[in-house]
């Protein structure tokens, strides 16, 4: 690989298609020998989240500990694809502020349809008031104003969602 690769960053509200279409374009990338790599906020927090919970202070922390590894990894020419919630704009706009070769991905998505989906029925708990502070029901997720890129991941498909992000490798 030679020089700095960028990070691709996917903010949206949970089951909105974050984590699959992170996969999805890092495969892709491989395919065609571009080194890439997936930051996702569930794994992180799984493996480097050491205390953090969903309060203001932790998402940032959880964001500022991405953003590191993201840089560590653009450095050597790897492409970080990251996929975090990432509710707040000044997140994320430190992130922008911080790594070299930024995109903003806003992964797009109603929340009546990621609420149908509810992939890890997490909406369900949150509405029964069983989980506090759960983005979208009862923590903020504000929009990008100014994103890079728009996925509606309701009305594209995974495929075509794909492609336009490979364009901005073109
Ligand atoms: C939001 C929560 C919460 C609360 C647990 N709010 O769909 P998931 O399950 O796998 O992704 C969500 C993940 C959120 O982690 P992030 O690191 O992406 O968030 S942030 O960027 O705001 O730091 C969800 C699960 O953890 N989860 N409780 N209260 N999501």
């Amino acid at each position: 690989s030679s020089g700095a690769a960028r990070t691709i960053w996917l903010t949206g509200l949970p089951s909105s298609g974050k984590t699959t279409t992170a996969l999805a374009l890092a495969e892709a990338l491989r395919s065609r020998n571009v080194p890439a790599e997936v930051l996702d906020g569930d794994e992180l927090r799984r493996q480097i989240g050491g205390g953090l919970g969903f309060s203001r202070e932790d998402r940032m922390e959880n964001v500022r500990r991405a953003v590191y590894v993201a840089g560590l990894l653009g450095k050597h020419g790897v492409t970080a694809i990251v996929s975090l919630i990432s509710p707040y704009a000044e997140m994320r706009q430190y992130a922008r502020s911080t790594l070299p070769l930024f995109t903003e991905v806003y992964v797009d998505c109603p929340l009546a349809e990621c609420e149908r989906r509810d992939v890890k029925g997490l909406y369900a708990l949150a509405r029964r008031g069983e989980i506090a502070a759960f983005t979208g029901v009862s923590d903020p997720y504000e929009p990008p104003a100014n994103p890079e890129l728009t996925l509606r991941t309701d009305l594209y498909t995974l495929e075509q969602n794909v492609q336009r992000l490979l364009a901005l490798f073109d």
